[in-house]
This record gives structure tokens, sequence and C-alpha cells, in this order.
């Protein structure tokens, strides 16, 4: 470590200088983005901090209470959702608000509203809270069409219509990747100064990868196409060499890898959870948002997935998101049935 150049290291780009030099694109921006996306800021690191000391701070373990999706609460997944809450609230810049953790939207009081939507799962990986495996915060950004008759339907939203997605990882390092609709970039947070510098500009996920991620333990209740391309990603017929798995269990954490090494994470429907597992508005629309921008491709089975129009806001959907060609195949398999059943 070149603590000495690091020190004369002066040319700092933080996450708002970059934001700042996105917004200086749009002369008729009023930097509401910006201050909106500094309150998210202020949340992630606040939840960096709290799950680096959770063990101290005796903020392992449940909090007594159960969310919407009949999940056992952690500690910190209430902590973290009253801090974003509050921090998108105080912004002034929101309008609605989707949590993972609130059975219904929030609809923020007219003196406080701005005109944007923000749909976020605060602690994305609870299965991994109380061992210390890396886990994350998600966030997806709308524009509301009206904010002074806010409805539910401006949140149901297609995935195509998000101005900006990213998700914040708490594990060796804090790392924030962001899109606003123009490419992906990487911040991980130097805690001596209590910046996210810009450490990972212009991420671009490799076209093919060698990992598939997908939780193997629900492979009997899979469906043809899943079961037939995990199996050839274990026992390809091509010459190639089998793929590897990696699943730590957490989206954030198996994106991150995923968006960076390049593969596939897969998590399909199965004859138990129909609809999959992870939720379209909070988890499913912005990785798939990040990983289109990163050159990769998302897909639920029967579609595009950015191209997914909720019903619900706390509605689930199949997913298998990833580098173009690993998706490529997938989507083989489920046109290929598709044809044969038609
Ligand atoms: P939470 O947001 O409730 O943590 O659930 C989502 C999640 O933990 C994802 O992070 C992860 O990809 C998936 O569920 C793991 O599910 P499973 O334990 O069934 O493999």
């Amino acid at each position: 470590m070149d603590h000495a150049a690091d020190a004369h290291r002066t040319d700092l780009m933080t996450i708002t200088r970059h934001v700042l030099n996105e917004q200086s694109k749009y002369p008729e921006s009023r930097g509401d983005f910006t201050i909106l996306l500094s309150h998210i800021v202020l949340g992630c690191k606040f939840v960096c901090s709290a799950v680096s000391k959770a063990g101290l701070a005796k903020l392992i373990g449940l909090a007594g209470e159960t969310n919407v999706q009949g999940e056992e609460q952690k500690k910190l997944d209430v902590l973290s959702n009253e801090v974003f809450v509050k921090a998108l609230i105080s912004s002034g810049r929101t309008c609605i608000l989707v949590s993972e953790e609130d059975e219904e939207a929030t609809f923020v009081e007219p003196s406080k509203r701005g005109r944007y939507i923000v749909v976020f799962d605060p602690l994305d990986g609870s299965s991994n809270i109380d061992c210390g495996v890396s886990i994350g915060t998600i966030f997806g950004i709308y524009l509301v069409k009206d904010k002074d008759n806010p409805t539910l339907d401006d949140v149901l939203q297609p995935g195509t219509n998000l101005l900006a997605a990213g998700y914040c990882m708490y594990g060796s390092s804090c790392t924030l990747v962001l899109s606003t609709g123009s490419g992906v970039n990487g911040f991980t947070l130097d805690p001596s100064l209590g910046e996210f510098i810009l450490t990972h500009p212009h991420i671009k996920i490799p076209k093919k990868g060698k990992i598939y991620s997908v939780n193997e333990g629900n492979a009997k209740n899979w469906d043809e196409q899943t079961t037939k391309f995990v199996e050839k990603c274990k026992f390809p017929t091509d010459g190639s060499p089998p793929k590897s798995l990696r699943y730590v269990g957490s989206m954030v954490a198996d994106v991150h890898r995923t968006l960076l090494y390049g593969g596939i994470f897969l998590y399909p429907a199965d004859k138990k959870s129909p609809n999959g597992k992870l939720r379209v508005l909070y988890e499913v629309f912005p990785m798939s948002y990040l990983m289109e921008q990163a050159g990769g491709q998302a897909f639920t089975s029967k579609q595009r997935a950015l191209d997914l129009v909720p019903k619900k806001i706390h509605e689930r959907s199949p997913v298998f998101l990833g580098s173009y060609d690993d998706v490529e195949e997938i989507k083989a398999l489920y046109a290929a049935a598709e044809e044969n059943n038609a």
C-alpha cells in the first residue's frame, strides 16, 4: 500500500462529485436527484456502520416482529428500514416509498413531498445477517407522474421506466454500485474519509462467464428447462469446461460477483414457489437494470425482466440474470419448450 501516494491523492472522485458531473449534462436539472441520492448514500453509510458493529452493539438476532412476507424481522432489518424511510422523507425529494419491510407503500405528506418514487430492500440477504456474511441494500428510483395526486399506479410501472438503480454491499469493504442510465459505476467507502470513492468505473460484465449461482437445494422442484440449464453448466456437451457453482444466498453479493466476474445468477420458479422468491420492484428490477446497463441481460423465463408490469408492490418473479451469452442459453431452452408446447 503506497500510503505516500495515497496521502497525496487529491483528485477524489466521490459519488457526489460523480453524480454532480452527470447532472451537469442536464442544464434544466435542479439538483433534486443529487439531493435524493445523497440521502440514500447517508442511509448506506449508517447501515454499513451498524452492520460492522452488529455483534458489539447487540444488533444481532430477531426484532420479535414479522414483515409482510411472513418473515421474522431481524433487528438490523427494522433499524435499516427506519433509517432509509427517515432519510428519504427528510430529503424532501420523495413522493412514494416502497420497502420490503413495509406492507403498504408510504405516501409522503404533501408538505415534504418531491417528485421521486423510491423502491428499496433496506437489508437484503437477511439469512446471512447473523453470521456476518455479505448483505446489502437494493434501490430503484422512478419519477411520479403528478406529485400532487400520487397513486399506487405510479409505483406499478415497468422496470424500463426506472431512472436509476443501485445496491450497496456490506462485505469485506462497503461498495455502492450505481447506474443513472448511462452505464454502471462502483464506489468503495473510504472509512477514513467517510466518502464513497470511484473505484470501479464503467463496469462491463463479461459476455460469457465461468460461474453459475443458484440454490441447488430447490433442484427437485425445478422445471425441465432450469434442470437442463444447470445440468449443462455442470456437464457441458460442447467441450467447454464445467462452470463453477458460487452461491452466497445474499442477492447483492451474488449479483455483485456476477457483475464483476461474469456468469449467471438465477432464482427460478419451482413447484413450491411458482413465482420464484425474489420481489419484482426492489430486487428483480434494480438488479436487471444494472445488468442491462453493464451489457448483460435479465429474463423471467417468459420475458425481458424489465418489461414486467407488476400488479402488487410485493409481487415476486423468477429471474435469470448475468452475462449476455449465458442468459441467451436459458432463453433458448424456454423458447424451445414454448415451441414444442405450441
Ligand atoms: P431477503 O430480502 O428477505 O433477505 O430475501 C432475499 C434473499 O435473501 C436474497 O438475498 C437471496 O438471493 C435469496 O433470498 C436467498 O434465498 P434462498 O435462501 O431460498 O436461497
